[in-house]
């Protein structure tokens, strides 16, 4: 019997997971969790690299204690941002965040030296203005020329770990920087962009043994013997692999209910179509040469925002449920995916704006705020399902939802009403999940992408919602 720690960390916080095989079955259980977030430093939104460091040896310590001795680790974190290191691997600045300004308009500034069809034909994927392509053409020359090495977060944390530097393919895909036909970093792109191909490490698939803890985390910190494995670095594809997908004969998506709400498709092969470049959708690459074709939904952020500011973050998140349900459904609407929600100086006072702007309902409580983002959420998720259905040609009849957001049962229920399907919520830990699972099946104890999926649902509860045609 092996132990397995993930190392997930989202946007909002982070974790680490203690999983393994016990009895046929996959049991997990929390050894650490801590708060993560940007902070404005140096005239950017930027993430404390050093501090999420510091809380992985205070997980890996109390895993120590816990009686582990020997173990395997993997890291996923959010999406999209990097850090550049000079020639003797040192950092050279702190990551900015994806929700720094720098980057604002730079999609059109950027396209007028190649179009934004063709990067899409090339890349496969969506256009989001803070994608790695952007902030790299925005990012300042002088610390280019110094930089020797780009790694994107997750790779940068197993790099601090093991010494060895990867750019892991599930992640790197949603830098807009890989060309998806020809599987390989994009030399046109990384032309245009100004940067080198030499800038980053080799390109490497999920669940390969990447090597041990280096010796001196080991002297500094009371550490157990481990092992890297490049998992499915990106947050999203760890939770795709934690999809708990039962019933493979269904069309079934996918909500990815975090921070962010990712909502799409597993395919094999890239859907990279005219109507799929007019919706916008994208196609990151999955762990086991699958494809996510999905969009960005503004998701929980919202949420998460408005809890923070009213009244200092006096309601926890299900109380605003709670509340949220003394109030009709479907009052006032706004665009969720609207930028200017991406990072605004005051959420509930944009929320506000907007409806006043289009002569809706103002919600002020925190039940008609927390109402006016659920419904307007649930709006989303319809339109884009509806959307990708279009660009599949067939109906979509369960959606599987994973991660925090699928412990909100008012939420599951109105999205099982509203988009009139079967809805399976859990488990909420589906990225660390994901995470164990790739590493599981690269020590050989479990055999595939299918078994794992098999023995997630096995192990973990799921929660059902049907409808219950009150459709809108
Ligand atoms: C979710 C996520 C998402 C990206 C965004 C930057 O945590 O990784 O898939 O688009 O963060």
């Amino acid at each position: 019997m092996r132990d397995y720690i993930a190392i997930d960390i989202g946007a909002s916080s982070g974790r680490l997971i203690h999983g393994k095989v016990e009895s046929g079955k996959l049991t997990i259980n929390e050894i650490h969790r801590f708060k993560n977030s940007f902070s404005f430093v140096n005239g950017h939104e930027r993430w404390g690299l050093d501090f999420l460091i510091q809380q992985i040896f205070l997980g890996l310590e109390k895993a120590k204690r816990q009686g582990i001795e020997e173990c395997f680790i993997g890291i996923d974190t959010w999406a999209i941002d990097y850090v550049l290191l000079d020639k003797i691997g040192e950092r050279l600045a702190d990551s900015i965040s994806y929700r720094d300004k720098r980057t604002q308009n730079k999609i059109e500034e950027f396209c007028q030296s190649i179009s934004k069809e063709e990067i899409y034909k090339r890349t496969g994927i969506q256009f989001l203005e803070f994608n790695t392509l952007y902030q790299l053409f925005t990012e300042e020359r002088e610390l280019l020329e110094k930089a020797d090495k780009l790694l994107l977060i997750p790779d940068y944390i197993a790099y601090v770990l093991s010494g060895k530097m990867v750019l892991e393919e599930t992640n790197a895909s949603t830098t807009q920087l890989l060309n998806i036909h020809e599987r390989r970093l994009d030399s046109h792109l990384l032309e245009k962009v100004g940067v080198e191909e030499n800038l980053f490490p080799p390109l490497v698939s999920a669940g390969e043994l990447l090597g041990e803890v280096l010796d001196k985390w080991q002297e500094e910190y009371d550490l157990p013997k481990a092992k890297v494995i490049t998992v499915a670095t990106h947050d999203t594809a760890s939770a795709v692999v934690g999809v708990p997908a039962i019933f493979p004969e269904k069309n079934w998506a996918y909500l990815s209910s975090g921070t962010w709400s990712l909502i799409g498709i597993e395919t094999n092969t890239p859907i990279v179509t005219e109507l799929g470049y007019d919706y916008n959708f994208t196609n990151e690459w999955g762990a086991y040469g699958t494809y996510r074709v999905l969009k960005n939904i503004m998701g929980l952020w919202i949420v998460q925002e408005i809890q923070r500011l009213y009244e200092n973050g006096k309601y926890t998140f299900a109380q605003m449920a709670t509340f949220a349900k003394e109030t009709p459904f479907f009052t006032s609407i706004i665009d969720v995916n609207d930028p200017i929600f991406t990072n605004p100086e005051n959420t509930i006072e944009t929320i506000q704006e907007q409806c006043r702007k289009t002569g809706q309902v103002v919600p002020k409580t925190i039940g008609e705020l927390t109402n006016c983002v659920y419904s307007s959420l649930v709006k989303c998720y319809q339109k884009e399902l509806g959307h990708i259905e279009e660009v599949l040609g067939k109906k979509i009849n369960a959606l599987y939802i994973v991660g925090g957001g699928s412990n909100v049962r008012l939420l599951n229920q109105l999205i099982a009403d509203t988009l009139d399907l079967s809805v399976y919520a859990g488990p909420s830990e589906a990225t660390a999940i994901g995470n164990l699972a790739v590493q599981m099946i690269a020590t050989g104890e479990i055999k595939d992408k299918d078994e794992a999926r098999k023995l997630i649902a096995h192990s973990q509860e799921l929660q059902v919602f049907e409808p219950n045609y009150v459709r809108k």
